[in-house]
């Protein structure tokens, strides 16, 4: 019998990679778009299936994790197998500035998938994924951070993905529901979404190599994170649901680096030597050597990078490492792409996209470069 799985979030970063994968495995996949006023399906483009050919294997329905009686009614249409949560307000500045939405869509949106499965019986069919985050540990308690460590959520996102984490507890307890929480720690790709540090940097320096852009404008990059790439992780929460019991796990690489950090391997993946100077709000990154033709836009001594306040949150999460020892105990999990390979991959797709932009930009036919920042 074909597996069929329901993906919230399927078209964000990690909703693309899960539904490739899944529909890799032979699974039918179904997922929840959102209705926008421009087309926002970019990420799973490649993976659509026309709805009038015979038999698709990828079907979208409109709906919001807001909607109860949508999301009810998806479920009963589905009749899913699995539930993978993965929608949300997932960006953590923006939560402080839209915190009720934020706890509607990351906290009670949970609630309501999960009510929808009971109410509709499929309590003993439908297995539950809960997309938790290292977000929740906040302001650690304990380093590394494994599955044991006590949360403190430092943003209203984190304290709404606080309610998801125990209300998928609760229901597993309550009514014997296969629900489980990946704790995953942050993770990238060039699909990552163009706000998340990260890309940020990687999109950012790129343009600004190729003269679409002057600077890169960064909040606290002193911040520590454990990055790991997407495709590792989507497999792990397919592994998640496929055991005998229902268990929570940490999801992370077990390494930590700066924004910093990755600001310097991103430049280098330009051929770009920098050096940071200056403190707090006036520290500067300077161009001291440029190898190769990547950046024909930059001369040494260029300053790529400054620091501006507006991207300091009112709470910081300073330092995230993540102990991943227990997936790879009982499930045999460990990443395979290390960040740097991931910074790599990243730089050279927005190198890809920056200079198609300057070839266009050079032939008169500019194509504005969205300065939409995070
Ligand atoms: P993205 O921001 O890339 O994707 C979020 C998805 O949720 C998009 O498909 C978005 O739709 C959808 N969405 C947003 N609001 C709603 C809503 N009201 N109703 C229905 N769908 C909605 O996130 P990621 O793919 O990076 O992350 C996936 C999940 O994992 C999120 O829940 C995130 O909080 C969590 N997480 C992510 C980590 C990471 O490092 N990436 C780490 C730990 C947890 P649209 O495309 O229309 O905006
Ligand atoms: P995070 O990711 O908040 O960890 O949440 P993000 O990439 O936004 O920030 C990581 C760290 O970098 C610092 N930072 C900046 N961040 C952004 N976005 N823009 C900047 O200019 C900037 N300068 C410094 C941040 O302050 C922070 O310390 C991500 C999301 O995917 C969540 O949904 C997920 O739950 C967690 O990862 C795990």
């Amino acid at each position: 019998m074909t597996k069929k799985a329901l993906i919230t979030g399927i078209t964000g970063q990690d909703g693309s990679y899960l539904a490739e994968f899944l529909l890799a495995k032979g699974y039918e996949v179904h997922g929840i778009k959102r209705r926008a006023s421009s087309f926002n399906t970019q990420r799973i483009d490649h993976i659509y299936q026309d709805p009038h050919e015979p038999d698709p294997k990828l079907r979208l329905h409109y709906g919001d994790l807001s909607d109860t009686s949508n999301l009810t009614r998806i479920i009963q249409e589905v009749q899913p197998d699995e539930v993978y949560n993965l929608g949300a307000q997932s960006h953590v500045a923006v939560s402080f500035e839209s915190p009720e939405y934020t706890a509607d869509v990351d906290a009670i949106g949970t609630l309501r998938l999960l009510e929808a499965i009971r109410f509709l019986g499929l309590e003993n069919k439908t297995r539950f994924y809960q997309a938790s985050t290292s977000e929740l540990y906040g302001l650690v308690q304990e380093t590394p951070q494994r599955e044991t460590t006590p949360f403190y959520p430092r943003s209203p996102y984190a304290v709404a993905k606080l309610y998801s984490y125990w209300i998928t507890v609760n229901y597993r307890e309550a009514y014997g529901m296969y629900a489980c929480n990946g704790i995953l720690f942050n993770h990238e790709s060039p699909r990552r979404g163009e706000t998340f540090v990260t890309r940020k940097i990687t999109r950012g320096l790129a343009n600004i190599a190729q003269g679409l852009e002057k600077c890169l404008y960064m909040g606290n990059i002193d911040s520590l994170r454990d990055w790991g790439h997407a495709k590792d992780y989507v497999r792990m929460q397919w592994m998640m649901l496929q055991q005998d019991k229902p268990e929570d796990f940490v999801i992370a690489t077990g390494k930590q680096y700066s924004v910093r950090q990755f600001i310097e391997w991103s430049a280098a993946e330009l051929g770009l030597t920098l050096e940071f100077s200056g403190f707090g709000v006036d520290e500067v990154a300077t161009v001291t050597a440029i190898d190769g033709d990547n950046a024909p836009a930059l001369k040494p001594g260029d300053v790529i990078m400054r620091i501006d306040p507006q991207y300091f949150r009112p709470a910081e999460v300073e330092t995230l490492l993540g102990d991943p020892s227990n997936a790879k105990a009982k499930l045999g999990w460990e990443p395979e792409l290390t960040v740097q390979e991931m910074c790599a991959e990243m730089v050279l797709e927005d190198l890809k996209t920056a200079k198609r932009h300057a070839l266009l930009k050079e032939h008169g036919f500019e194509l504005p470069v969205s300065l939409e920042n995070g």
